[in-house]
């Protein structure tokens, strides 16, 4: 056999085995290799068992994405499985590193399967938009029962192989160092018993759970089409047989895979892995080794993101000026760690290792033999350059310097430094131990190699990092600008801060720019002067309307900071209105759309053009995992390419806009910006 799959006897065991790097991915040759090897083995008398099993770092990790939208080459997956679950002979799926989607749907079609403890079992479709689409829907409900089928399915967070044991999706833990002997003990174990097959089992309905299931998940799934489409068929699994269930999962799979949603999803899986490569950068550049870690700034900045190092392992000194300041920052970390056990989510001695590696101190020093050294103070230019100085000053040759400023120009700060090559930006998320997105700002000076070590260790704290140029708000905030000037614009014009953040609600964003002001802080940046007001912001402001934290911002909160609309700030509104003698009108949702989102997209190409941005599929994944655009919207320069550019330069061109050259240049002439 030539191919990704080989085969080798055991005695009366045939080994099936795939070898498809990186992730044995279920392509057209793997699925024609395992039709032909089970074909093999189940001709051969001599054959009394079958094993499958993969080489490489895990068993197959689903169908191969890449070949989806294009003519499916026999024999199709559902085929496939089917074919391996009606064989007349013991087949044993030997599992290690994750089964997920179609290689999980191969493991249920075998008879049995045994896995190592670290392996995990799991159907991620629905991250792609889809549902499984070979029987898996109908096999897990059948093996593991209703419950666990619809979180596997409709959430698709994997399980790992206890668990999976526990529920009864397989049927044994194997030694990790000994996968393939245990599989074929196993198999000699089974030859001649009556043949368990999953999709002759039946699935207890449980309409309770369901119903429960769906409640405990709606905000989740706010906007998905592809979590109900997973629940209906696990649902239509305890309903009909096997063969009927599975015609209406393969009905709902191809109605989501030719679906936007779908390929929208399908688009940032792969600019997520996109984003972790470095323009002029070679893969295999020597990194340096980070294995201390120094943070300036114990303040909410500085506390998350000191918890991503510690979390993983690396030990943190943290500085600040005050013992009293540090105590605070030490002390938040340390009730953040417990707040997360008491969810079950972590153990109390992993709450004591992680607090075990960090290291408050005052003394600026104690910074010299950090590898990695992040400063979180003050957004101020002033402030950031003396840290830098005395960074340069006091910390050793090769260590990387990072600012985690927002805005701020990078190259400016590392001009204080000798070491501008060692110096970039290192731009967290607030909460920064919480929020997937790092921008990485790389400088004009910044060294490959150091922008490379902060790329890779930004997997190792599980950082979704995507690279940014210097420029003012680098990629997400930069976009944001223009968003918050329109929405203003559009206040004083006649909208209310309910309309446009209601548009931008149902858009599938998790909150519109005011609710979002109102949680950031409405004070934020504000010049402190209550008796200097020249917009409706200071106004805000100065009544002490600083949003959530003091129950009045652009809306009324209460206790449990449910937002009502503000009687009072629809008056300062109004109070503008006249003043400014805004010319008003009765503003539309589509007008809110194509005043706050198009000029998103036009900045976006603007960031493209000046090189700010490596490729457009970043500036989705900075939108996706820094300011929750909606996954199923494939962010904002893949919407643009499903809105039409020529809709969005037409729209911006009727507003007034100043649309800039690629965005006009790729509508004119019928291009996209995303493949
Ligand atoms: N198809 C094609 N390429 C894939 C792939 C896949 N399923 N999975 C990974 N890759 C590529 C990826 O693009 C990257 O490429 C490289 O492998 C390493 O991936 C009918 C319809 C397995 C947990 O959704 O979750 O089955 O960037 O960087 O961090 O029901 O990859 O190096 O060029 O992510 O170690 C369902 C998707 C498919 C699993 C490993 N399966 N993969 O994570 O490596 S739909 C999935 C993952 C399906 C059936 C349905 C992860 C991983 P490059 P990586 P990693």
């Amino acid at each position: 056999m030539t191919g990704p799959i080989t085969t080798h006897r055991h005695g009366s065991i045939l080994v099936i085995v795939s070898d498809n790097p990186p992730v044995n991915a279920l392509s057209a040759a793997v699925r024609q290799g395992i039709e032909s090897a089970v074909k093999e083995g189940v001709v051969d008398d001599t054959v009394h068992a079958m094993v499958i099993r993969c080489d490489g770092r895990t068993f197959f990790a689903g169908a191969d994405i890449t070949e989806f939208g294009k003519p499916m080459a026999e024999p199709a997956l559902p085929m496939l499985v089917d074919m391996i679950e009606a064989a007349d002979k013991p087949i044993i799926a030997a599992i290690h590193g994750t089964a997920l989607g179609g290689g999980c749907e191969v493991a249920l079609a075998c008879h049995y399967r045994i896995a190592v403890p670290s392996a995990k079992l799991g159907f991620p479709e629905v991250r792609l938009g889809l549902v499984p689409g070979a029987g898996g829907t109908q096999r897990a409900p059948r093996l593991a029962g209703v419950s666990l089928a619809l979180e596997m399915t409709a959430k698709g967070d994997p399980i790992p192989a206890r668990r999976a044991l526990d529920a009864g999706l397989i049927d044994q833990i194997a030694d990790e160092e000994s996968l393939e002997a245990d599989a074929i003990s196993f198999a000699q174990k089974v030859i001649g018993k009556p043949l368990p097959r999953a999709s002759q089992k039946t699935a207890a309905a449980d309409p309770a759970a369901v119903e429960a299931f769906r409640k405990a998940n709606a905000r989740r799934f706010r906007g998905f089409e592809a979590p109900e489409a997973n629940i209906a068929c696990v649902v239509k699994a305890t309903e009909v047989p096997y063969e009927e269930g599975v015609q209406f999962e393969r009905q709902q799979f191809m109605k989501l895979v030719m679906g936007v949603q779908s390929a929208a999803q399908r688009h940032i899986f792969f600019a997520e892995r996109k984003a972790s490569k470095i323009d002029g950068v070679p893969e295999d550049i020597t990194l340096r080794p980070i294995n201390k870690v120094g943070v300036i700034g114990a303040g909410t900045m500085g506390g998350g993101i000191s918890m991503n190092f510690l979390s993983s392992g690396i030990p943190v000194t943290i500085v600040e000026m005050a013992q009293e300041a540090l105590d605070r920052g030490a002390g938040i970390i340390r009730k953040n760690y417990e707040a997360t056990a008491a969810k079950g989510r972590l153990t109390p001695d992993q709450v004591e290792k992680a607090m075990s590696l960090l290291t408050p101190t005052l003394d600026f020093n104690a910074l010299a033999d950090c590898d990695l050294v992040i400063e979180a103070v003050y957004e101020n230019m002033d402030v950031k350059k003396e840290v830098f100085t005395r960074l340069d000053g006091i910390v050793k040759p090769g260590a990387i310097l990072a600012s985690n400023t927002s805005y701020l120009d990078i190259n400016e700060i590392a001009a204080v430094t000798k070491r501008p090559q060692d110096v970039l930006g290192m731009h967290f998320f607030s909460p920064a131990n919480v929020m997937k997105l790092l921008e990485v700002v790389r400088g004009d000076k910044t060294a490959g190699d150091v922008l490379a070590t902060v790329m890779a260790l930004a997997k190792k704290i599980r950082k979704v990092a995507v690279v940014a140029g210097v420029c003012y708000g680098f990629i997400g905030n930069r976009m944001l600008m223009p968003r918050q000037v329109e929405a203003m614009k559009l206040l004083m014009e006649g909208a209310t801060p309910e309309q446009i953040d209601r548009v931008h609600v149902e858009f599938g964003m998790p909150m519109g720019p005011f609710q979002m002001s109102d949680l950031a802080g409405v004070d934020i940046g504000w010049h402190r002067d209550p008796t200097r007001i020249e917009n409706i912001r200071d106004a805000l402001a100065a009544e002490k309307r600083w949003g959530q934290k003091t129950k009045a911002g652009w809306y009324d909160y209460d206790d449990k900071r449910n937002p009502s609309p503000s009687p009072r700030v629809a008056e300062i509104i109004d109070e503008f209105r006249k003043r400014t003698g805004a010319a008003q009108h009765a503003v539309t949702d589509q007008e809110i759309v194509e005043r706050t989102l198009y000029p998103m997209v036009n900045e976006g190409a603007k960031i493209l053009a000046e090189g700010k941005a490596q490729r457009a599929s970043d500036i989705d994944v900075v939108w996706i995992y820094g300011y929750g655009w909606p996954a199923y919207r494939g962010g904002p320069m893949f919407w643009a390419d499903t809105e039409g550019l020529k809709k969005i330069v037409a729209g911006l061109e009727k507003h007034g806009f100043d649309v800039g050259p690629l965005l006009k240049e790729k509508a004119e002439k019928g291009e996209r910006f995303t493949s």
